[in-house]
């Protein structure tokens, strides 16, 4: 079935429509590394692209194939490539878009470890990075420099909340002749679609939103245009950073509920920020979806919803924090987010320990900040598991 023309809710369940000679309901595990060729001119043709036919499972499985098919579909883009995660995704993508000698312009908040491969890695290989805070497109256009290649934002970022202005990087990206990427990690398609705002590259910690479940660890990358799929497939596929079909088989059966989980886990977080903002112990909080958030009216144009991630400071700063995770019950004390359970942590200390505390204040990730992933309990129970914690304080 063509599922161009129908509506996101029915894309998350048909899009990329897999079948095969049993009639098959959903997508089975092809639990296998390699494929049977017809003939030896059956396998060159194979590999030299004359025939389309499935080779060894690191450069393709049905499986995989079918979830590909269907997020490239949902991110409105030319094809998808998934990886084993969400790091095997942003390495990729920095291993086909940059060389020696090149540079890229980053979001100064981005996850941790984005940044830390690009300030520890490839600055073995001559790759320069400047971060920058592109909620100010100012700031971008002064970074960029005669060998820039790419633009990479996070938007809303991990774990500020800032939010940059895709089409207006998507603009500044064409004039400078630049591959813009964004993360789009922490909103999903549901909520944001870059590809359609002017990005060429669209990328994803499947691990969060899409598979929603915390049951596995994943990533993909969707581009708008065929060459720039061509040279990623190619890094990812020769650093062997692909997806399995186990994987694939999960992110499949997660991805069909994500327009429901983030409508009802967005429910949920305006209830909580609002609960959190209101709270004489919170010094202050950042939710998109609060007219108290700098980028609000941008949010509101360039997202379709306000997800349901926020970070806040309280007024007791770290300790205070660390009383409060340590007296929460029902949210889970633990990194990662997106997914149906809450979920609380620690920048500073956790997912973005790895960077110099000098960038991490320049990109705003103070010592007080908590990171909440709201989830889909009932928002009662997580607005009293909160005030509990704050009691402790
Ligand atoms: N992009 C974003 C925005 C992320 O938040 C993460 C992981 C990644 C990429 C990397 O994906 P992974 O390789 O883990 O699938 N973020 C995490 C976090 O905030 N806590 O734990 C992991």
């Amino acid at each position: 079935m063509d599922t161009k023309d129908l509506g996101f809710n029915t894309k998350l369940i048909h899009a990329g429509e897999f079948n095969d000679e049993f009639g098959s309901a959903t997508v089975p595990i092809y639990q296998t590394s390699t494929f049977k060729f017809k003939s030896a001119q059956h396998g060159a043709d194979c590999f030299a692209g004359k025939s389309d036919g499935y080779i060894y499972t690191r450069i393709g499985n049905p499986t995989i194939k079918a979830f590909e098919n269907n997020i490239a579909e949902l991110e409105n883009g030319y094809d998808g490539i998934a990886t084993s995660s969400g790091m095997a995704a942003i390495t990729s993508v920095y291993m086909a878009l940059l060389g020696a000698g090149s540079h890229i312009v980053s979001s100064d908040a981005v996850y941790g470890p984005a940044r830390d491969v690009l300030e520890q890695d490839f600055t073995r290989f001559d790759v320069k990075a400047s971060f920058v805070n592109t909620s100010n497109i100012e700031n971008i256009k002064t970074a960029i420099k005669p060998n820039t290649k790419v633009l990479y934002i996070e938007t809303p970022a991990n774990p500020t909340m800032d939010i940059t202005d895709i089409a207006a990087c998507a603009k500044i990206a064409k004039d400078h002749n630049l591959i813009l990427v964004v993360d789009n990690t922490f909103s999903s398609p549901y909520l944001q679609k870059p590809l359609d705002l002017g990005a060429d590259v669209v990328l994803h910690s499947i691990t969060k939103f899409i598979n929603g479940h915390a049951d596995i660890v994943g990533g993909v990358i969707v581009t708008k245009y065929a060459p720039i799929y061509k040279k990623i497939r190619h890094s990812m596929v020769y650093m062997g950073c692909n997806m399995d079909p186990h994987q694939a088989f999960m992110v499949i059966r997660g991805v069909k509920t994500l327009a429901i989980r983030i409508e009802r886990a967005q429910e949920n977080a305006i209830k909580v920020a609002k609960f959190l903002q209101a709270h004489p112990k919170v010094a202050w909080l950042k939710y998109p979806g609060l007219e108290s958030h700098p980028q609000y009216e941008l949010a509101k144009t360039q997202m379709k919803g306000f997800g349901s991630m926020m970070s806040f400071g309280l007024k007791g700063g770290f300790e205070a924090g660390k009383k409060l995770m340590d007296n929460v019950h029902l949210a889970i004390l633990a990194v990662s987010l997106g997914g149906v359970e809450t979920l609380i942590q620690h920048p500073a200390s956790m997912t973005h320990a790895a960077v110099s505390k000098e960038n991490k204040l320049a990109a705003g990730i103070t010592d007080d900040l908590i990171r909440f992933s709201v989830g889909i309990e009932d928002a009662e129970d997580i607005i009293a598991d909160l005030k509990h914690g704050l009691e402790k304080i």
